[in-house]
């Protein structure tokens, strides 16, 4: 699943969601802590969208209130003939070049089915793009998250973690294991109970009218007897 050229910020939700494009943030931080966001998500366009050829691009991205990040990828296409050596995607802990240490690398045609953590709330996010080999694009949400007891606005994931309540049912693994994906968002099941309801007043007014016709059916036929 890859993101289109629509950029979808803010959706309003203070601590919803934040989607940017990687390509236009290369060397920027993203602080989610002034952007008063719990959770975001980071497309990287093919350079056929944004006219950039052989892009390396690193980004920082600092969680709010020193809470640990989560990144989840929502699908991936960075793949050449010589594997992992020339395109790729880093995750590092820290960001400066003296202490940051890798999280993990990837490249695939397929998400990874792990997630990628930090232990702190800094993370450098590194891509690397040979020059032949230009169409890579990926597509990921990073989201800030804490162990430990979850406050009353946070959900509590089954891998322990705490992440904002308004992250639960939004159609994103932010979690890291799925456990906050609903079989039904809330707009659905408002939906559902209001279309039920709508459908019971319907076979109410239709009972009621059969109910007074054959009434009137009747009362007739007591009068023509008569
Ligand atoms: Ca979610």
């Amino acid at each position: 699943m890859f993101g289109t050229n629509s950029k979808r910020l803010d959706s309003g939700v203070k601590w919803g969601f934040f989607s940017d494009f990687m390509d236009e943030m290369c060397g920027q931080t993203i602080d989610m802590r002034s952007k008063q966001i719990e959770s975001g998500r980071l497309l990287l366009r093919r350079p056929e969208a944004n006219g950039l050829r052989n892009q390396n691009c690193a980004l920082i991205i600092k969680s709010p209130n020193g809470k640990q990040l989560v990144f989840k990828f929502l699908g991936i296409q960075i793949e050449t003939p010589f594997g992992c050596d020339r395109d790729y995607i880093e995750f590092f802990e820290g960001y400066t070049n003296n202490s940051r240490s890798l999280i993990g690398k990837h490249c695939d045609s397929l998400p990874p089915m792990t997630d990628f953590t930090t232990a702190g709330n800094q993370a450098l996010i590194a891509f690397s793009r040979y020059v032949q080999f230009y169409h890579d694009q990926f597509d990921l949400t990073f989201t800030a998250y804490h162990r430990g007891a979850c406050s009353g606005n946070e959900f509590g994931c089954s891998n322990g973690r705490c992440i904002h309540q308004d992250l639960h049912c939004n159609d994103f693994d932010n979690c890291g294991d799925g456990s906050d994906y609903c079989l039904l968002s809330t707009g659905g099941v408002v939906g559902i109970v209001l279309a039920a309801v709508i459908i019971l007043l319907l076979i109410a007014v239709v009972v009621a009218f059969l109910w007074y016709r054959r009434r009137k059916h009747n009362n007739s036929q007591v009068s023509g007897r008569l």
